[in-house]
């Protein structure tokens, strides 16, 4: 093997464990809702401050209650918070994002009583406009499961959930396992960028 293949090869070595490392960081803290801890068989409400990394005028976390089992973990944030506020209900996370960078997001969700619930889900860039998606497909017996992705146009981006129905009453979507990771660019993609680099190797071989 000639010295420039070797450097093809490990460039492309290189390259390959860099992306993959980071890839898998949860940029959403507490996304699980996992704190505070809620005994089982129990919910509550909290003040946004007593809850790790969400923000919003109460936080309503639950512990297996009324047999509801939570996706991930033993705990799950209902949207609709108690008391009632007479406004829609918001609980949102501010992330520092990185210009043009694509990221993945997930969270599971479930309507607690009826299939009429529904909720949206939205992500807003620092001074920019709001992707948003409406969560209207609800079945009550069961958790579903949310992904897609966005490319950040801002340094800081707010990932934001909100009642619509109903929007102000107590009764409202449960919500669990909220993720947003850099994405990892596509297998094809890496190969294309591997063969790329060990083509360069060649050509610098050739020359
Ligand atoms: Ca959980
Ligand atoms: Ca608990
Ligand atoms: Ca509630």
């Amino acid at each position: 093997m000639s010295l420039f293949s070797r450097i093809a090869v490990l460039s492309t070595l290189s390259v390959s464990l860099f992306i993959a490392a980071p890839a898998s960081a949860n940029l959403i803290v507490n996304g699980s809702f996992e704190d505070p801890d809620v005994a089982s068989g129990a919910w509550q409400a909290f003040d946004a401050s007593a809850v790790a990394g969400w923000d919003g005028s109460r936080i309503e976390i639950w512990d297996n209650f009324n047999s509801e089992t939570a996706y991930q973990g033993d705990q799950f944030a209902e949207l609709n918070s108690d008391p009632g506020t007479g406004t829609a209900f918001s609980i949102f996370q501010d992330i520092a994002t990185d210009i043009g960078q694509a990221y993945d997001m997930s969270f599971a969700y479930q309507a607690r009583r009826s299939i009429t619930e529904e909720f949206a889900f939205s992500v807003t860039p620092d001074g920019g406009a709001a992707m948003s998606w409406l969560l209207s497909d609800h079945t009550t017996n069961g958790w579903s499961v949310f992904s897609d992705s966005f490319v950040a146009t801002a340094i800081n981006t707010r990932i934001m959930f909100t009642s619509v129905v109903p929007e102000t009453g107590t009764v409202g979507n449960f919500l669990d396992d909220v993720k947003v990771t850099v994405a990892v660019p596509e297998p094809g993609t890496l190969a294309l960028f591997s063969l790329g680099l060990l083509g360069l190797g060649m050509a610098r071989r050739r020359g």
